[in-house]
């Protein structure tokens, strides 16, 4: 008899779930991704991560596409998009973003990371939950840090191999007041510019220079009207991986799960190929005849050192509790 009951219990389950389409909990969907950079940039790899891996798990219904160049408008445009639900999606670096959210100014103090080790420990750790929790409050999911990069100055004048060196030069920097302290307070003259702008502004020499990783130099194709490169590692830049939260919440349990899934796969894909593409991005900058030097430690040090003022002005505005965090954690890794 308890067999009998077994076997009718199993036939019913079965029979129910053969009434239930496979993948009932994803709805047919295209998710509208933009970014700044070109789609040869790293991101582009992640972004083709992301898509197989929603594929995958919603049976082919949630699809990405992707706009690059700016396509769909400059960092801040698309992420006030997400926020009044009009796009579903936007990789960008954190630096724009800080006058939505005054810690994000966190990431932008100069020298902050040491490598890419310390860098990630950070961001999927205690300070990147806490910046993605206070972005959520701002109307923004944040599924995943991905790399922009250890940034470097080009220009078209001079090499820069000391911070005396800067005094005069016209560089753009991203729309922030922590970059653009860090480089008036080395005598550079800083002007705040949006990224889609500034390959025009060097080919016009309206500017002298720029700072990028170098992956971002090379598929930005700056070494067409830039000299200069001085290997600096002045800042490291994260991507955040934003999705509207008001669209976020109109998701199913299952879409969300699938989307937090394949953005963290996806960061790995993406951090993966931008270490990988870094060396011979320079290696390629060099052969396109950029003229490359690098600080010797001393002038590392001594540009550090100049560049301790810039924490002591912002830590105020991008709160000292987040700064705190940020350094108590910071110690800990390097303890280790
Ligand atoms: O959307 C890509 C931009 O966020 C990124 O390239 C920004 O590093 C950046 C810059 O210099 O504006």
């Amino acid at each position: 008899m308890k067999a009998f009951k077994l076997t009718l219990a199993a036939g019913v389950a079965a029979t129910i779930l053969a009434a239930v389409p496979a993948y009932a909990q994803f709805t047919e969907r295209t998710i509208r991704l933009s970014n700044g950079v070109n789609e040869d940039h790293p991101n582009g790899k992640g972004v083709e991560k992301l898509k197989t891996c929603l594929a995958d798990k919603s049976g082919g219904k949630m699809k990405v596409q992707g706009f690059w160049g700016n396509a769909l408008g400059g960092d801040l445009q698309a992420t006030q998009a997400l926020r009044s639900g009009t796009q579903e999606m936007v990789v960008t670096s954190s630096s724009p973003l800080i006058g939505i959210l005054p810690d994000l100014g966190v990431f932008d103090l100069p020298f902050l990371f040491a490598n890419e080790k310390e860098a990630d420990a950070i961001l999927d750790g205690k300070v990147g939950d806490q910046i993605s929790k206070k972005l959520e409050d701002v109307g923004l999911i944040n599924l995943a840090y991905w790399e922009n990069g250890f940034r470097n100055l080009t220009n078209s004048r001079r090499p820069v191999e000391k911070w005396e060196d800067f005094k005069g030069l016209k560089v753009r920097v991203m729309q922030n007041n922590v970059f653009l302290d860090t480089f008036k307070n080395m005598g550079a003259n800083a002007v705040p510019m949006a990224f889609g702008e500034v390959f025009t502004a060097l080919e016009t020499k309206a500017i002298d220079g720029q700072e990028n990783p170098f992956v971002t130099i090379d598929t930005s194709k700056f070494s067409e009207v830039q000299k200069y490169l001085s290997v600096t590692r002045h800042a490291y830049t994260p991507f955040l991986v934003l999705y509207s939260k008001k669209l976020w919440d109109e998701l199913s349990k299952d879409e969300q799960a699938a989307l937090s899934e394949c953005a963290v796969l996806a960061r790995d894909e993406q951090r993966k190929v931008s270490r990988e593409l870094s060396e011979a991005s320079l290696k390629k900058i060099k052969g396109d005849g950029v003229v490359v030097n690098e600080l010797n430690a001393q002038e590392a040090e001594r540009m550090r050192e100049q560049s301790k003022a810039v924490w002591e002005k912002h830590a105020a505005t991008i709160g000292p509790e987040t700064v705190k965090m940020m350094q108590d954690e910071l110690n800990q890794i390097r303890k280790k």
